[in-house]
């Protein structure tokens, strides 16, 4: 967990410090997702007393990822003489290149799949890059930026992750919403997180809004499918400026719950998105579903292919209309790969790039139909890779009865908190008692189950469940499945 090992981190530091002792102009690039405005949010708070910074995060109109010439030759006017990326550039090549004609000092931090090539910087900060003593190669951009942030400081303590409560719990945010796995580092700075998540004024504020009671905790999947939700619509609809001003302390209640009330209209729109995808997907014997609609609006493109993915059990592309250009979102289940198909196709792209389970790319104009063609191609070629691809369905617990329960209470503690990597346990119960309509997909706390098992408009079901728990130990049973028993 140690910062002071990881050379690459020194050296970022050390850079960044002494322009901050030549009192020059330092700009922070960030990227406009959670992770990419939290890892702002955490860079620029250590720069606050140190330096005068300013910040520039691409809107999503930007078709494509990383610098962009036009943007550095204005931070250049502005007077900026360090620039530092975080949770992007590390596939900005020619972009690094003509930085450092300019005589603009670079450092890339970013946690993205490496490109063949490296881009030129005085110091490249990813953890993809093997190098001895780094942390996890899967921290998120803002795990990196949290890193960088404490070396700033020096040699930093054993318990650092709790001296800057809000950074870290900015990066547990963020952690939690890129869905890296939550193992290692990751799993330290989402448990750490929590806690100061809650306790984060400005980001408990939102509690109200979305229905989170102080008393009932909070979990990764509790954050996914409150906080996430929200934050993105806020972002996708340019909203960025705000959302980093959110994160900091600067909380517009009313445009908030403008935002919130869009975002449950937003939502409907989407189911039935991913519904009428999702039998288009089904229709089509190809295992790799490969979907297009000029359409749908640019921001539910990624929401609804993973919504395809999922309900559907194989990788999924929608191409869309953004800016102008044919773009595509893309989700997936390892082992598949989407950055080598990616690669494999890179004569279609203007710009391509994420992760193997998560990537997007902006389409060369007139080239769409052929790519189309050859993603179906590729889909065939990678069949017997495709089908093994899957979301495990095993189960961990066989119990008769809710009272079987209690023995795994304890090691779910120790586990928690749960996320890719690290799944909780799923749970199938020969008989349970539940409310006679539910069905998959309701959530139910677990001391509410037990206090209920003689109410009698409770019926006995067979089920099958994942287990969810909070940081303030509230445990949860989430319905996959359920069958009325007799
Ligand atoms: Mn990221």
């Amino acid at each position: 967990m140690n910062p002071a090992g990881w050379a690459s981190l020194q050296k970022a530091a050390e850079i960044i410090n002494r322009a901050c002792r030549e009192n020059r102009l330092v700009a922070v690039w960030g990227h406009d997702d959670i992770d990419g405005i939290a890892s702002t949010a955490i860079m620029l708070d250590a720069l606050r007393d140190k330096a005068k910074a300013i910040y520039y995060i691409p809107p999503k109109s930007v078709t494509h990822y990383g610098l962009d010439r036009e943007v550095i030759d204005q931070l250049l006017a502005k007077g900026v003489s360090l620039l530092i990326t975080v949770d992007s550039g590390i596939s900005s090549l020619d972009e690094a290149e003509y930085a450092a004609s300019k005589g603009l000092e670079l450092i890339i931090t970013d946690h993205h799949e490496l490109p063949p090539r490296l881009p030129k910087a005085v110091c490249l900060l990813n953890p993809k890059i093997p190098e001895d003593l780094r942390p996890s190669p899967d921290l998120a951009g803002a795990g990196v930026a949290l890193y960088l942030a404490a070396a700033m400081d020096g040699e930093p303590s054993e318990g650092w992750l709790n001296e800057y409560p809000h950074r870290t719990a900015w990066a547990a945010l963020a952690t939690i919403t890129d869905r890296v796995p939550m193992t290692g580092e990751n799993w330290h700075i989402a448990r750490a997180g929590l806690d100061f998540i809650e306790n984060n004024q400005v980001i408990g504020q939102l509690n109200d809004l979305l229905g989170i009671s102080s008393d009932q905790g909070l979990s990764p999947r509790i954050i996914s499918q409150t906080y996430v939700g929200l934050l993105s619509s806020g972002i996708s609809q340019g909203f960025r400026h705000e959302t980093l001003e959110l994160l900091q302390g600067d909380f517009d209640h009313q445009r908030w719950k403008e935002l919130y009330s869009d975002e449950q209209l937003w939502l409907n729109r989407m189911e039935d998105q991913v519904a009428a995808k999702t039998e288009t997907a089904l229709a089509d014997p190809n295992p790799l579903k490969v979907l297009a609609d000029e359409q749908m609006p640019w921001s539910l493109v990624g929401p609804v292919v993973g919504g395809v993915r999922d309900r559907t059990g194989h990788p999924a592309i929608i191409l869309g209309r953004k800016n102008g250009l044919t773009a595509g979102e893309c989700r997936g289940f390892e082992p598949f790969d989407f950055v080598a198909l990616l690669n494999e196709l890179k004569g279609f792209f203007l710009q391509h790039g994420g992760h193997k389970p998560a990537a997007g790319f902006t389409v060369i104009e007139g080239r769409e139909k052929e790519l189309i063609e050859a993603l179906r191609k590729y889909g065939i070629k990678n069949q017997n890779l495709i089908l093994r691809s899957k979301p495990s369905e095993k189960t961990d617990h066989r119990l008769a009865r809710l009272d079987q329960i209690t023995p795994i209470l304890p090691e779910m503690l120790l586990r928690a908190p749960y996320g890719p990597a690290n799944q909780p346990p799923v749970c199938e119960f020969e008989n349970l008692l539940l409310p006679k309509y539910s069905q998959p997909g309701d959530r139910y706390w677990l001391k509410y189950l037990i206090a209920s098992q003689k109410n009698e408009d409770f019926i006995n079901f067979k089920c099958s469940c994942t287990m969810d728990v909070t940081h303030k130990n509230n445990f949860y049973l989430d319905i996959l499945s359920v069958k009325a028993n007799g």
